[in-house]
């Protein structure tokens, strides 16, 4: 069986990063899912690989490229299927969104996917401002028609989830069972302490409202999933190494969290749910 993942997240969300962690915990058969058959290659997580053991950040991908690798994994009671990951430059996203164009490989891929992954670095996502914080009128200093409208960026995640929804024909009369959706909130690390130890679903609540509340109405619970995810665990420089990282090696950073808001070095389960 195959299963694909349509991986959904801009520019510097951190999905090259994960992918080359998921892929060396995937290799490293010690979580809920393993690598089964013949070994893939790194490709293309390569160069990300090779700056993680050498303690350093890697650079962005390439604006244009769109690939896919396909793994073959199993858990521990035999369960198998083929993995098929997507590596992209998160311009490509940030196009489809401002020109409101869904090239035909994405209509496919939307299509075809048997879950959606929405990555959102949840430390850069705040709530803009409203009519509390920030009063209309002279007293806040604006100009009347000087304002430039700009969808806040939490609209722009309900506006995507919308559209993808009805590409996909969900219908929005019964909750969607199809494709499950989760919600990765990335770079957990870089929560303020207070929030840190919080489950997902709060600080998604907290930081983004109108989403939270977007999903939860739309998606069945049992096909709707919130978790955080550090896939490095730490922020890393692309000049300075991180001595630690070289010491004990990429695979002992990272982690997942779960919806209780339990922490698990296993980046694995992340994407348990499309198996
Ligand atoms: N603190 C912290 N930084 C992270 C983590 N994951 C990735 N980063 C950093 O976030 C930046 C972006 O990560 P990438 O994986 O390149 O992001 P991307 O989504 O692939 O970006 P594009 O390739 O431009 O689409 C890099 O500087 C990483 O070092 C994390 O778990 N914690
Ligand atoms: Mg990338």
């Amino acid at each position: 069986m195959t299963r694909s993942v349509l991986l959904l997240g801009e520019s510097d969300v951190g999905k090259s990063h994960f992918g080359a962690q998921l892929l060396g915990r995937l290799n490293q058969e010690a979580g809920a899912l393993r690598m089964v058959g013949a070994a893939p290659t790194l490709q293309p997580f390569e160069a990300v690989v090779a700056s993680l053991n050498r303690g350093l950040s890697a650079p962005h991908t390439s604006r244009d490229l769109y690939v896919e690798s396909c793994w073959p994994v199993g858990d521990r009671d035999g369960n198998r299927m083929d993995l098929v990951w997507p590596d992209y430059g998160g311009e490509q996203l940030s196009t489809i969104k401002t020109d409101r164009r869904l090239p035909r490989a994405w209509t496919e891929r939307v299509n075809s996917a048997s879950g959606w992954i929405v990555m959102i670095r949840i430390g850069n996502a705040q709530l803009s401002d409203d009519v509390f914080s920030r009063p209309l009128g002279p007293a806040s200093g604006d100009v009347a028609g000087e304002r430039t409208f700009s969808i806040s960026q939490q609209a722009g995640i309900v506006d995507l989830l919308q559209w993808l929804m009805f590409v996909r024909r969900t219908g929005s009369l019964a909750r969607v069972a199809e494709p499950i959706l989760l919600l990765l909130l990335s770079c957990w690390d870089e929560l303020p302490p207070a929030q840190i130890a919080s489950a997902p679903r709060q600080v998604l609540l907290s930081r983004l409202p109108m989403v939270s509340a977007f999903v939860e109405a739309n998606w069945l619970p049992g096909s709707l999933h919130v978790m955080g995810l550090s896939a490095l665990g730490r922020p890393l420089s692309d000049q300075v190494a991180d001595e630690d990282y070289i010491d004990r090696g990429p695979e002992s950073f990272g982690y997942v969290v779960l919806e209780d808001g339990c922490q698990d070095p296993d980046l694995t389960l992340a994407v348990r749910a499309f198996t």
